[in-house]
This record gives structure tokens, sequence and C-alpha cells, in this order.
């Protein structure tokens, strides 16, 4: 359809709707009362807007006639744009990216600030407003029929989600943004879809479902998708604040290796540098080059901290080179470099709005990472800072040469930061896969880094609500996302990290990370038994690498989460849509974590059709709750019938060689399809089509079972020699043909499996067995 749309006066503003899509609708809120043409309707082939010219009230309604959003005010209140949607009877809020609370936001006010809420609050609490990462995006979902809203402003947000009156969603934003030029970095979008990228300018976007994938496919196809992460990242990650000398974190990396806990990168925190200088070693880090060459051969990767504040010390190269490049933030006024404690003491800021300024930060960053640090940690960028007295930049602090004052972009910063960062990383290695960790971001963040959920706590409670958070970034664009294992503020016990452990390997992002004056948290710290089941844990992620990376290719594709809320799949059912404390990975594994201490059992509810007890294989009818009971040594898991599940060989760490042999295990009684990927895990082939897809497809038809795999494409030579097809809850030996020749396979009684090897090959495989 092509795109349409008119535009026209309301109360005190004038309006412009646009149909960039049939099921995508733009408004644009601008100051003013210019009369238009008026045309009260716009049909496309997925909806009907419609508008009260008198009000600025208006309503969407599907092709179906069904009314999706009601809109009965929208107006400027001394230019600060107020919309008022009203919530419909069985409505659930969705998304609103990071946010402390319930996974249905309904009943909640929310606002958009990017702030360090340690810096301002005790702990991370269930009725905070606001945390480090603002995507004032909804996922609207009733009577199992999504929409979705994104206000693509970055200015200050308050969303009062029928809160004050309960059948009310009240959104308000300071400003309306539309005349903001500045932002060269949101434009850079790799959504790569049919839309112009969204780029912070105020418009309003409204999507009409009516799935919530196809809700977010949408908003993430004008935010952007995630860019493949380097197949290490994946892995298991260690930090501490701070492993504080060369010598603690060589020890560390040989306690991994010994013990046989599998890891790929150890953090480095704050004491890494020279008086907090960014971009430096200090004495108790010497040689750090020769430190990290010794680091890779023992298939570690570094992943250093970079927080935004340079020290305003005349004798520091950053400092004398960001002011000679002018690229720091500045004082009201406009005149002088801005400046604020943070770490280093008083500190300039660069700004990262600043395309130039951003382009300085990278080759800054470049050099630095060129010593051997992989990855990039990008933190205390709301930006947080210690002595103003709203804990960041002040409002009329000025950015991009007078064009922005930083109360209008703030929200943009810790996303303009990990834009740079990205940037830096590709300096210093052109067809290297970057990965860059970020604490703040606003809508879109994703293309630039992954984002983990800043200070939680060694608690019950905030290991369970991890869950809730995690999803609704997920839904909100962001597929790759963790919060720190075993918490980071106060004390861990041992079964606390043994369950975040546990429940984290099912995470896009896997991070155990402490704060300087709690307990030690390394998996080994709590005796035997606790390592030995936090390496059991660690060990089957690396076991699941394969599917994870067919996930993550999913997200970068689709934008499709990793890590889902049961809504995505299941959202007809409404036992389902209430479910925040378990969640899938993928569409086949539904996990149950155990979030209190000396639990041995859970309520576990089953969507619709039949699950198997990954660890007993147990079968269960869905669309009930079940009392799962457990053992310390693992969490609730269930597998979809008819699910395939690829697996390989854990090894210590993902660099380097891979075993030549895939398991594809396979539960029967239904059918699933997965679109297997493959690829280097390293460069960025990947974006010209250097990968091995193909689709794996199976059914399960009662008397005979047939997995089949398509052809493959030949962008990447891929390293599978053999599938090893494991068909689980197999009661006999059945008669096997694979591509229509009879072939052998065995069936071991004890585990209850029938197997089988296939030679791989580019063209389809079809297998079947009765
Ligand atoms: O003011 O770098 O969220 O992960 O360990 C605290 C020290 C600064 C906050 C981060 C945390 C990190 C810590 N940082």
């Amino acid at each position: 359809m092509q795109a349409g749309g008119f535009s026209i006066s309301v109360p005190k503003a004038n309006l412009e709707i646009t149909a960039l899509a049939p099921d995508v609708l733009r408004l644009r809120i601008e100051v003013g009362t210019q009369r238009t043409a008026a045309r009260l309707k716009l049909s496309t082939a997925a909806g009907v807007f419609s508008l009260n010219r008198r009000t600025g009230g208006w309503t969407l309604h599907d092709a179906g006639g069904l009314e999706v959003f009601r809109c009965t005010a929208l107006s400027l209140d001394k230019g600060r744009p107020q919309i008022t949607l009203q919530l419909m009877e069985g409505e659930s809020i969705f998304g609103l990216g990071e946010s402390a609370g319930p996974l249905n936001k309904r009943g909640l006010i929310r606002e958009f600030w990017n702030a360090d809420v340690l810096g301002q609050a005790s702990c991370v609490h269930p009725n905070l407003r606001n945390l480090y990462v603002s995507i004032p995006f909804a996922l609207s979902l009733r009577d199992g029929r999504a929409a979705g809203l994104f206000w693509d402003n970055p200015t200050r947000q308050i969303w009062d989600i029928g809160c004050t009156e309960p059948d009310e969603f009240r959104l308000r934003a300071a400003t309306c943004v539309s005349d903001l030029q500045l932002l060269s970095f949101v434009s850079d979008n790799t959504g790569g879809g049919a839309l112009k990228p969204a780029c912070a300018d105020g418009s309003l976007y409204l999507f009409l479902g009516p799935t919530p994938a196809a809700v977010v496919a949408r908003f993430t196809e004008l935010t952007g998708r995630i860019p493949l992460p380097p197949r290490w990242a994946l892995g298991y990650h260690q930090s501490r604040y701070s492993y504080a000398s060369r010598a603690e974190l060589e020890r560390i990396a040989r306690e991994f290796r010994r013990r046989k806990i599998p890891c790929d990168a150890l953090h480095l925190d704050i004491h890494h540098m020279d008086g907090h200088r960014v971009f430096t070693f200090g004495t108790s880090f010497p040689r750090p080059r020769e430190m990290l060459a010794k680091l890779a051969k023992q298939g570690f990767k570094a992943v250093a901290i970079v927080d935004p504040g340079v020290k305003d010390d005349p004798k520091f190269g950053v400092l004398k080179r960001g002011t000679a490049h002018r690229a720091f933030v500045k004082a009201p006024g406009g005149r002088r470099d801005f400046t604020g404690k943070v770490w280093p003491g008083k500190s300039r800021f660069p700004d990262f709005l600043n395309p130039r300024a951003q382009r300085w930060w990278a080759e800054e960053q470049a050099a630095f990472q060129r010593l051997g640090l992989a990855g990039i940690w990008n933190d205390m960028n709301e930006p947080a800072l210690f002595d103003t007295p709203n804990k960041t930049l002040p409002d009329d602090c000025v950015h991009g040469r007078g064009a922005a004052a930083h109360s209008t972009v703030h929200n943009l910063y810790g996303s303009a930061m990990a834009a740079a960062s990205r940037q830096g990383a590709l300096l210093a290695a052109p067809d290297t896969r970057p990965f860059v960790l970020t604490r703040a971001g606003y809508a879109g963040v994703q293309r630039h880094a992954a984002v983990w959920t800043g200070d939680n706590s060694s608690s019950w409670e905030h290991l369970a609500e991890s869950i809730p958070m995690l999803l609704n970034l997920s839904l909100s664009g962001v597929a790759f996302c963790g919060a720190d294992v075993g918490g980071f503020l106060d004390h861990c016990t041992g079964e606390l990290l043994t369950r975040w452990t546990q429940l984290a390997a099912f995470t896009p992002f896997f991070r155990n990370h402490a704060n300087v004056d709690s307990r030690r948290q390394e998996p080994w710290s709590f005796g035997p038994r606790v390592e030995a089941r936090c390496r059991d844990a660690i060990t089957l992620r690396y076991q699941m690498l394969p599917y994870l990376e067919c996930l993550f290719a999913e997200a970068h594709r689709t934008g499709t989460p990793v890590m889902r809320p049961l809504l995505w799949h299941h959202p007809n059912d409404p036992a389902a849509v209430a479910c925040d404390d378990q969640f899938l990975l993928g569409e086949s594994l539904l996990v149950a974590p155990i979030v209190r201490p000396g639990a041995t059992a859970r309520s576990v509810y089953l969507p619709h059709g039949l699950w198997f007890d990954f660890w007993s294989g147990g079968l269960f009818e869905g669309g009930q709750h079940i009392v799962a009971e457990t053992v310390a040594e693992h969490i609730p898991v269930f597998m979809r019938a008819g699910a395939v599940f690829p697996t390989t060989a854990p090894g210590q760490f993902l660099t380097g060689k891979r075993d030549a042999t895939v398991n594809l295990h396979v539960w029967p009684h239904g059918r699933s399809e997965l679109t297997w990927q493959e690829d280097d895990g390293e460069s960025l082939g990947y974006e010209s089509g250097a990968v091995c897809a193909r689709s794996i497809e199976f059914a399960d038809r009662g008397t005979i079972q047939e997995l089949t795999l398509g052809a493959a494409s030949r962008g990447f030579v891929n390293r599978v020699k053999t599938w090893r097809i494991v068909v689980r809850s197999a009661s006999r030996n059945c008669r096997l043909w694979v591509n229509g020749k009879r072939t052998r396979a065995n069936f071991d009684p004890k585990l209850g499996v029938f197997m089988f090897e296939v030679p791989n090959s580019l063209a389809p495989i079809t297998m079947r067995w009765q």
C-alpha cells in the first residue's frame, strides 16, 4: 500500500498522521494552530484511524472493526504534549524497556528518565518509577490481540498506566522534539526493513499487530535489531568490582580452568585504571598487553569498564585531546566545558550527541582496545554524577554546539556512548564483531550494545524480579540482556548463587558480578557442592550453545526475543499471559526458576499442549498448573512436545575449534520448526550472507515421525560433519529411512532414546522412522 496521511490542528497543536505501512501509523504532534484541509479518516489495509478535530481525540480500529486504541484527549499544555488513552477491559501493558515490578505494567506509574538508581535509592524497589534505560514502548494485549505504541520522544516522559484512573493511560512528555536535528547516531539504523528508522523526533507510532511478534517486528524495524554478538559473548562471564591486580585476575583465570568451570570472559572493573583515568591501566596491572595475550591463550576474553567522565587533569592525554576536539558537554551558557564529580574526581563529559566527539572517542577507545581487549563495558552513562543536585548533568548543559539542552537529550546519552563504543571497537578490529555492554540506553540501544540491569542485590526478591525485568527488556527490542548473577549489592549465599546461576544459564547475557564490599561470589566461593551445581548449570549453557546461536540469529533477523514471556507464543491463554515467574527460551524450552530459599517444589503453569520434564522425561498435559518437585542440582525446566533442541559437546570456552558433531534432540508427540544458523561466530561476514542457514522441521504423525533439514544456504562452509539425532522418550527401536534409504539406528532402553547419526550435507536431508 502507498503511504497516506493528513495534517490537522487540534487544541494548540498541529497533528500530522501518516500511514507508514498498513499496520504502522505515525503521529507527529507539533506546536501551532495552522489550519489545513482536514480529512478526518485514514484507512489502510489493516485499519482505520479517525480523528475528532475538536478534542484531538482519535480512534484506531483494525480491519475487522475492533477498536484497538481510543485516545480521548490529545493536547499541548505549555508545550508539553499529553495523550490520554482508554484502557480497555482485560487489557494488559507490557514492554517499557527496563522497569522494576511486575511484567504487566497496568496499574503503575512509570517514568522515562535514565538514572543511576543506586545514586538515588538504596536499592531497586518494585515501585521505583525509572531505572537506567528508557524505552517508551508499550505492547498492549487484550483477548489475545496485540497492538503497540512507541512514543519516540527522548525527553522526560511520565506514563500513568491506569494508576490514577483505572481505565486511563495518560502519557506526558516534557516537550515536543520535532525540530531536533542533531541526532545523527540514531539514524544509522540496521533494522533493514521498509520503514524509515526512528530518530527520536517526537513521533508517536501505533502498531496494529495483531500478534506480539508482529508488533515487535515493526518496533524493531524502526529502532533496529541486535547485531550478532561474537560467539564467546554467549558464554559465561565472570566479573567483580574489582579484580584489582594482574595477579588476582590471573588467579581467577587459573581457577576456572583448574576447576573445569567453563568461562569465556573476565571483566575489569574500575580498579584497573590509573587513578580512574579512562583508557588507562594502573601500576597494579603491569604490562597489560602481555597479560591480555596470556589470558587469550587460556581462552579468556577481557572486557574493560569505560565510564564517560574524563579526569580534569591538564596533563592527561585523553583530556587534552578531547579539549582540542571541542568534544565535551558545555556548561549552561555554552561557553565553558561543564565539570562535575565522578570516580576520577573533577571530570568533563564527552558530548556523545556530537558526531565529531563520537569519532574522537572511538579513536581513543580503539587505541586502548588494541592492547588486546575484546569488549567494552559502558557504566555510569546515564550519565551519573556525584555532586549535582539531580545526580546527572544539569538540565541546561549544552550539547551539539548549542543545538540541545541536556534535559532534551538526557535519555539519549547512554545509547550515544554505546554507539561511539561500537564504532571504537570496529576501528580497532574492523572485521570482528564488537562486544559492548551498557547500563544506560534509549529505544534502539540494542543496535550498539547488550544491556545489563545495573545494581541489583543479592536477595531472593531481586532474583525473582530479574525475570519480568529481562522479559520486558526483551519485548522492547533488547534481546541481548541479563542481570548480575548472584546479585551485585549485599552478600550472596551458596543457595542463592546456585539458584541464580541455574536461572541465568537460560538468559541471553550470563555474567556473575558483585560489589566491592560484597563477599566473594565466584562459583567456588561457597564450597564444593555449590561449585558442582554452578558448574553443571554453566556446562549446560555451553551444551545448548547451538540452540542459543539459532535464537540470536532469529533475534537479529526478526527482532524476536531470545528470552520470551509465555504470552509470546500463547497470547490467547490468560494464565500464560499472567505468568511472570517463568519464561521461554525460544519456543520450546520452558524455564520455571526456583526463587525461594529452601524450596524443593513450585507451581508451574504449562501452556496448552504437551510438555516433557527436561530432566526426568515425564510427560505432562498443558493448560494447567502442576506442582514441579525439584532438587538442589537443577531447577524445573520443560520441553515442548515436538521440539528439536540442538546441543553440542561443551568446551571450557567458545573461541577456536568446535566439535564437528551436533546433537538434535527430538521430543515426540508434536511438531516444530527451527531455523538453524551457523556462522564463523566472530567476523561481520554474516552481514553479507556468510552464514549456513536451513530449516529444521519435525513432525510426529502418530505412527511415523519425520525430521527434515532443508537445503542449506552456502554462504559459510559449515563445521557440522555429523548430525546425531537423539529421539527422546522412545520405547523401542524403529525402522529408519534417511533420504529414502533404510538405515540402522540404536535404541538405548535405559535412557529411553532412539539414536542415529547422519553425515551432513548441504542438500536437504529427510529422516523418517516408524
Ligand atoms: O558507582 O564500577 O553498576 O556494575 O561495579 C558504582 C563500579 C559504579 C556501578 C555499576 C557496577 C560497577 C560499579 N559501578
